[in-house]
């Protein structure tokens, strides 16, 4: 019998090969146009971030989703707006595609008061709950049985939303996958379970920590659909969401998706990168996808040069006007330290 590992194509990796625009046009205008939109949004947005970085105005963990715009991007086209969303810390991209205000996420990452999270989470703690945007976790894999508690909820209530649960692929090796998987399957939860694999957890590669490198098959084992997915495509990545979606709509259960996708920049703001060659990441940027849609837009005519010049400029006054609005803002009050907290007055247990 084949080995997973022999029935391997791709070995866990997006196809490198530049990407060629598809004969026909598969969607509405409008959905290639905020592809593009939401997409440039982030990375101008980040690419901002990366320099505050620099000049020490945002400070402690910062990572950055540039190179991952497709996965965000594309999951949103496939969904509704009452599905819920959870991830773990590189957690910028997310809430940007969801609609959350660029403004409250640049103060978040400041740690200001105006901040998506009062200033007291910073870049790993984003939340947004007018978009349904439940974090932003910074220990690795913890979101995945929340997810799984979150599609549980939804379920309960009889909402008919899911739950779209986000996470890296050093987090696959959590055991808490594997109790997540379990019972999401025994209960078919309406949540869909995507691995970004963006072929590296810190400066470790996948291939040096797992026999299995097609990650989706890790499924198998509980009989969940599952599935590698291009996600430096995002077209691809809408699709497989949607697929997913109307899966556990159905009442079917949850789907673990396997995307294909590359990080541009270092796993943070202090990573000098000794891992991998300088060629695998300009390889990766030939199929980069903000480009694979604007070659779409232009080729089919959806939209012309000037127009997509527009939106930039467009974008880079959004990106601004953030800017300005968390330098501008004043850093919590320090009795804020004590608010929102878990406290109990009365707790038995304390020592003083
Ligand atoms: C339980 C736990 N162990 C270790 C860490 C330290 N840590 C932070 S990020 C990270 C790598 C995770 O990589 P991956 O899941 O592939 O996500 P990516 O950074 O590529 O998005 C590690 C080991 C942590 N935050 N939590
Ligand atoms: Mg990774």
């Amino acid at each position: 019998m084949a080995s997973v590992k022999e029935k391997s194509k791709q070995n866990g990796k997006a196809p490198a090969a530049p990407a060629a625009v598809a004969e026909k046009i598969q969607h509405p205008k409008e959905r290639y146009m905020y592809w593009y939109e939401s997409m440039q949004l982030q990375r101008k947005f980040e690419e901002k971030a990366g320099q505050l970085y620099g000049q020490q105005k945002i400070r402690g963990f910062c990572h950055l989703y540039i190179g991952q715009e497709a996965c965000s991007s594309g999951s949103y086209t496939a969904l509704t707006k009452d599905d819920k969303w959870i991830t773990a810390y590189r957690d910028h991209g997310i809430p940007i595609a969801l609609g959350s205000d660029p403004k409250a996420i640049m103060a978040e990452l400041f740690a200001k008061q105006t901040g998506s999270s009062k200033g007291k989470g910073g870049s790993m703690h984003i939340f947004d709950k007018s978009v349904n945007f439940i974090g932003g976790h910074g220990i690795v894999g913890a979101q995945i049985p929340m997810g799984a508690g979150i599609a549980f909820t939804e379920k309960y209530n009889k909402t008919g939303n899911l739950c779209i649960t986000f996470m890296g692929d050093g987090a696959v090796r959590q055991g808490a996958l594997h109790e997540a998987f379990n019972m999401a399957m025994l209960w078919k939860l309406p949540v869909i379970f995507v691995v970004e694999n963006n072929g590296y957890a810190m400066g470790t590669s996948v291939e040096r920590t797992s026999n299995v490198t097609d990650l989706y098959t890790l499924a198998e084992a509980y009989d969940m659909p599952s599935e590698p997915v291009d996600a430096m495509n995002v077209e691809a990545v809408h699709e497989a969401v949607s697929r997913a979606a109307e899966r556990a709509r159905a009442g079917e259960g949850p789907t673990f998706l396997e995307f294909r996708t590359y990080r541009y920049r270092g796993h943070s703001m202090s990573d000098p990168q000794k891992y991998r060659k300088k060629e695998e990441v300009e390889e990766y940027k030939l199929r980069d996808p903000i480009e694979q849609v604007k070659a779409t837009i232009l080729e089919k005519g959806l939209a012309t040069q000037e127009d997509l010049n527009a939106i930039d400029q467009k974008i880079k006054g959004i990106v601004d006007e953030s800017v300005k609005f968390a330098e501008e803002s004043p850093y919590p009050a320090p009795e804020e330290a004590f608010k929102d907290v878990y406290m109990q007055e009365d707790y038995p247990f304390l020592m003083e």
